[in-house]
């Protein structure tokens, strides 16, 4: 992106939407039959049918009537693929294009695209275009989708539909340790990072307190401690709020996790296998991480403790994209749905941050103690339904992607959010304490 000329930019988005595309019809029409794909596996999730034919809808809202200029090819479909039109529990009754008419659909907007691309300036006064931005964008919608198609396969039943592919990076310490972060002022979120959301802009110093956090995310099996430890039976644990969706779901166990006489095991992606101690633990929602956290006599990072974790040089004075730098390199972290799963936590030593905190990025998406709310000075950009309209109490802040993000869609400024309850999305978490302030009798 940076330090590209417009025709190399054009020929990396070329490619990467091609990529990605073949990443979607992999996960939908290359797997799965057309009774698989119209239906519904959870109201949580939308048919497939429905993701494939939005990322294409998306793609010629954005790319060619808004980017292009191009006159609407079916605008009597704009409304079906519109989320805030319709919810995700009610679209499989919708009257959605079926498979071969959505391929159809998307793969000839793609044409169109792919055609007007060399047509589109990306040097103009334009901020949706300066520097393909919008593209960017659509590509970014498009992994993300993925990923929830990811999760919609994770809760079908029935026979494997998805390959897992092997080689898997170990871990090379053991998880359970934490590292100091000392007090001061990070540069949080972006200002000049170019396919950045609205979301993480501008860039900003906030001023953290020391704390410590630990280095890698927690595991099964210490989540398992707790939950042998009677955690789901002790009200003590839990916020009020959890504790009523705790009594009220009847949940005692991540989602997907069943007991086959005296142990665990776990469905994932149609394949029943003994829960891996080591591995992070995934599918769980923000209440279940806030009560280990209290049993465990930890908490949740906020959100700015969790960034400067990941992203801050404190030798150098500056935030980077990444942990490790500010450049993308594969072998560093899980991302990009090269596994199935995440892999055990304290793998990936050259993926760890400048305070030597692993699996920051890639592996689980990790809860943070924030509520999703605009940085100062936010502004709206390029449309206020991407995060706008989702600021406030509602919805906690996740960070850092996971093995099923890909990397295109991830950096360390990067926000998600989504409701304390949720367990389909590929989540765990990692606990902190506040250090004692200087000069506290005691300390640690
Ligand atoms: C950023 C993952 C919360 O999937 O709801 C997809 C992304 N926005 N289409 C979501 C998104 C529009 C969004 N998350
Ligand atoms: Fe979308």
């Amino acid at each position: 992106r940076g330090g590209l000329d417009e025709d190399a930019l054009k020929e990396l988005i070329a490619e990467e939407l091609g990529a990605v595309r073949n990443r979607s019809l992999g996960l939908t029409t290359d797997v799965l039959d057309e009774a698989d794909l119209v239906g519904q596996v959870s109201p949580l999730m939308s048919p497939l049918v429905w993701d494939l034919a939005h990322v294409g809808n998306y793609e010629e809202l954005w790319l060619l009537r808004a980017a292009a200029g191009i006159e609407p090819m079916r605008p009597e479909i704009d409304g079906l693929y519109d989320a805030f039109e319709h919810p995700r529990s009610t679209r499989p009754s919708l009257p959605l294009l079926p498979p071969a008419e959505a391929g159809a659909y998307i793969s000839t907007v793609r044409a169109k695209v792919l055609d007007s691309l060399e047509k589109v300036r990306f040097d103009g006064s334009d901020p949706l275009t300066r520097g393909g931005f919008v593209y960017g964008m659509v590509v970014q919608h498009e992994h993300m989708h993925d990923e929830t198609m990811l999760a919609t396969h994770q809760l079908r039943k029935g026979a494997p539909a998805l390959l897992e592919p092997v080689g898997e990076i170990l871990r090379t310490k053991p998880a359970g340790t934490e590292v100091l972060v000392e007090a001061g002022p990070f540069e949080m979120g972006t200002s000049d990072d170019p396919w950045a959301y609205d979301n993480e802009r501008p860039g900003h110093m906030v001023d953290v307190p020391a704390y410590y956090i630990d280095s890698e995310p927690v595991t099964n099996g210490a989540y398992l401690a707790f939950m042998e430890a009677g955690g789901y039976d002790d009200p003590r644990w839990w916020d009020p709020r959890g504790w009523e969706w705790r009594t009220s779901s009847g949940k005692r166990a991540p989602a997907f996790w069943s007991k086959d006489g005296v142990s665990w095991v776990r469905r994932r992606f149609g394949r029943m296998e003994a829960v891996p101690p080591d591995e992070p633990v995934q599918h769980v929602c923000w209440y279940e991480a806030d009560a280990y956290a209290r049993w465990a006599g930890k908490r949740l990072p906020t959100e700015a403790e969790w960034e400067k974790a990941a992203r801050w040089d404190p030798v150098a004075g500056r935030s980077r994209r990444f942990p490790w730098g500010d450049e993308y390199e594969e072998g560093r972290a899980n991302l990009g749905q090269r596994m199935l799963r995440p892999s055990e936590a304290g793998s990936y030593e050259s993926g760890a941050s400048a305070y030597g905190v692993r699996q920051l990025v890639g592996d689980v998406w990790e809860w943070t103690s924030s509520d999703f709310h605009g940085y100062p000075g936010f502004r709206s950009f390029p449309y206020k339904e991407y995060s706008e309209v989702f600021f406030g109490p509602d919805y906690k802040v996740l960070k850092g992607g996971s093995w099923a993000t890909h990397p295109l869609a991830i950096r360390g400024s990067f926000r998600n959010w989504d409701y304390p309850i949720r367990r389909q999305i590929f989540t765990g978490f990692r606990c902190a304490t506040s250090a004692e302030p200087p000069g506290h009798a005691g300390g640690r």
